[in-house]
């Protein structure tokens, strides 16, 4: 049975479905590190910081590393807009924003509107940003990440601070900006796959133990894909990319729906954040995606240290571009032009 991993549901999830670690992926981080110093890094999160994943043990050989400074700037010029509440200005403001960014780089976008029900029983309208590369591809990958932040930092330790929006840096940002600068780079250096890159809205609006009122958007989309019979050959979903710390472990309904591909990606990875070992479930997007028959990981920060079984900032007031990495974006980035590159093969 599926259910919604609270904050006490989680620990005993982690419980339930850590087994003992496989080994772990062997990472040539040290390369990054010296790449990174050749490169007069300083290592903090600023634009000016040389942040390119390293490629020594992956398929990618022929094409640029992927740029973790432009992802940053991505994630950055999101964050200018504040907070992406939906039914706000600032989200309306970042939907003409993301649309237009991804024109400049994608072959078709569609922006798909409709209206879903919130956990509180309301109408919403929300927007599903689509990205098409290689209309006309049979072999065809899809990428997601939700764009909306939500509402109410409720995990905040200050009360005070449980009403006041998120700006989702780390929860929102971060994976709309890995993908915003994968689709650049593509259209820099060519694919021949099809590459679908789908930006959720209102994932990020829903009340615990409620699983239907997470992931509204992508419940929508899955509902109605932007091409009648969409089949990709998988989906990869990716939330809160951008911690310097992450922990990507293998999320436990991407392993139940698609564990093949889970292979595949960690097989793939990129510098020192994937973990091959088994990790907590979330009700994430992926989920609805999976529902709908299409096979679909989460790339997701999991710590199986922390009471909420996500980073220290998650939901609070503190998830700002401070607490990101272009180096993690980097290697986030970087996984996924491998994946690329090896299903053009
Ligand atoms: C991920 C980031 N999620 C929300 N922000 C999904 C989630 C759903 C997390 C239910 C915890 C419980
Ligand atoms: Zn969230």
């Amino acid at each position: 049975m599926r259910y919604v991993v609270s904050a006490s549901q989680r620990k005993m999830t982690y419980r339930i479905f850590l087994y003992p670690s496989t080994m772990k992926m062997v990472f040539l981080y040290s390369a990054l590190v010296a790449l990174m110093t050749a490169c007069g890094s300083t290592g903090t999160s600023t634009a000016t910081d040389t942040a390119a994943a390293d490629t020594t043990s992956t398929a990618a050989v022929d094409r640029s590393p992927f740029d973790g400074n432009s992802a940053l700037q991505l994630a950055r010029q999101q964050c200018d807009f504040g907070p992406r509440v939906p039914a706000t200005p600032a989200h309306a403001k970042c939907a003409e924003w993301l649309t237009t960014t991804l024109q400049a780089s994608c072959d078709t976008v569609i922006v798909q509107q409709g209206t879903v029900t919130t956990g509180q029983g309301k109408p919403l309208g929300i927007k599903n940003i689509i990205g098409v590369i290689n209309p006309d591809a049979s072999q065809r990958l899809l990428l997601l990440a939700h764009w909306d932040t939500r509402p109410w930092a409720d995990n905040d330790p200050d009360p005070a601070n449980h009403s006041k929006p998120v700006m989702g840096a780390n929860d929102g940002a971060s994976g709309v900006a890995v993908l915003l600068q994968l689709a650049r780079q593509l259209k820099a250096e060519g694919t021949s796959l099809g590459v679908d890159i789908v930006l959720v809205d209102a994932e990020d609006m829903g009340i615990t133990d409620i699983e239907e009122s997470w992931g509204l958007g992508a419940q929508y989309w899955a509902q109605h894909p932007h091409v009648a019979g969409y089949k990709p050959l998988f989906g990869i979903l990716l939330d809160m990319v951008g911690a310097p710390d992450a922990s990507f472990t293998r999320e436990y309904y991407s392993v139940k729906s698609a564990s093949g591909f889970v292979d595949l990606v960690w097989s793939n990875a990129a510098g020192s954040h994937f973990i091959n070992e088994a990790g907590g479930a979330v009700t994430d997007d992926h989920v609805f995606i999976n529902d709908a028959g299409i096979p679909c990981i989460d790339i997701i920060d999991l710590r199986s240290d922390s009471d909420t079984g996500f980073c220290s900032v998650w939901h609070t007031v503190d998830d700002t571009m401070e607490h990101i990495s272009p180096i993690t974006l980097a290697e986030v980035g970087q996984t996924l032009l491998n994946v690329i590159a090896s299903l053009e093969q």
